[in-house]
């Protein structure tokens, strides 16, 4: 077994932390390491906090913390910021308020930041739920930033997607544009302190009417997280739609895809990731890439085949 994978068996947080950093380095021992850490996978339910900025998602996950380790859960958080995992502010701030929970061994809080790995963010994001999962966390949280395609791909592995909404922002829109609506699981309208409640509301039921799900039909429900209110409610639905995922065969469904999926997904990152190396280190291609009126598609074809008929990574 791989010596981490060994480690975060017997709850070594600091190998967690070393294995995701290999995972966002895209580490060639990546798949060996990540294979070892799966046999271990445990049973987290993996949760997902989208919406957009701003709309209180850390307010809530910072609720919903305090309220599943008072439950006695070990819960991992995990914060992706798609555009800049360092220079936002809004992460900077998530710290400060996440502070309190620092000290807490049933907590893990990370944020990703996987700029420039090949895999992507939603790739990492995918294997850091694993890690944690194969360490034994009981419920594992997502945040996202935004709610755009990035996000799409990573709640899909969400086992319950909750989708966070305001009043009065005018985000239904966007978020509905972006194909967002139909991953969520639940809505929460978050600052339901503020008022246009009703109207979001019913804009909610309008969608889930015409929406016309079959069998699971996402509740609604109202938090104002600034004051704690609603996050009882909140928990008490993320349970409902597991239990009826579990009930339903859904989620041993949802999972099959999802699989399916991954495993086009990682032979497609191993290719890419040797045709990458290969070019990258060969003079001459590089020096190709300086000929401003050289023919792309041309390159591709030709680099390719040849990547081929050299038996991939054979190295020949
Ligand atoms: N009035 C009101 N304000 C809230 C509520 N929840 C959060 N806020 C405020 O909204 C602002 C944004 O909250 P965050 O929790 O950082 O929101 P976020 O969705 O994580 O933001 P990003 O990570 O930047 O996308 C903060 O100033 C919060 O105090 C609420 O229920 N009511
Ligand atoms: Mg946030």
């Amino acid at each position: 077994m791989h010596p981490l994978a060994e480690r975060i068996q017997q709850q070594d947080m600091r190998a967690l932390a070393r294995a995701i950093t290999l995972v966002e380095n895209d580490s060639p021992e990546k798949l060996d390491m990540l294979s070892d850490i799966f046999s271990l996978k445990k049973n987290a339910h993996y949760i997902g906090i989208t919406g957009s900025p701003g709309a209180g998602k850390s307010s809530l996950v910072n609720r919903l913390l305090t309220h599943l380790r008072e439950k006695g859960l070990t819960v991992a958080v995990i914060a992706v910021d798609p555009t800049s995992p360092f220079s936002g502010g809004a992460l900077l701030g998530d710290r400060v308020r996440m502070n309190q929970h620092f000290t807490d061994p049933g907590i893990f809080i990370r944020s990703m930041a996987t700029r420039g790995s090949l895999g992507g963010l939603a790739r990492a994001t995918k294997d850091t739920l694993r890690v944690c999962d194969a360490y034994g966390f009981d419920v594992i949280l997502v945040e996202t930033v935004g709610v755009g395609q990035s996000e799409l791909d990573i709640m899909k592995v969400a086992d319950t997607t909750a989708l966070v909404l305001t009043p009065n922002s005018g985000d239904v829109l966007q978020i509905f544009k972006a194909g967002i609506m139909e991953i969520a699981d639940l809505f929460v309208i978050n600052k339901a302190d503020l008022p246009g409640v009703g109207r979001l509301k019913a804009t909610l039921e309008e969608y889930i009417m015409i929406a016309d799900p079959k069998g699971w039909v996402p509740p609604i429900i109202r938090t104002v997280s600034t004051e704690n209110k609603g996050v009882d409610d909140l928990w008490s639905e993320i349970q409902r739609h597991r239990t009826y995922l579990y009930e339903s065969h859904k989620g041993q469904k949802q999972r099959q895809r999802q699989l399916k999926l991954e495993v086009y997904d990682l032979i497609r990152e191993e290719i890419w990731r040797e045709v990458y190396r290969k070019i990258e280190a060969e003079d001459s291609k590089q020096e190709a890439f300086r000929d401003l009126i050289a023919d792309p598609y041309q390159m591709a074809k030709e680099w390719f085949q040849e990547w081929k008929e050299k038996g991939g990574n054979q190295h020949g």
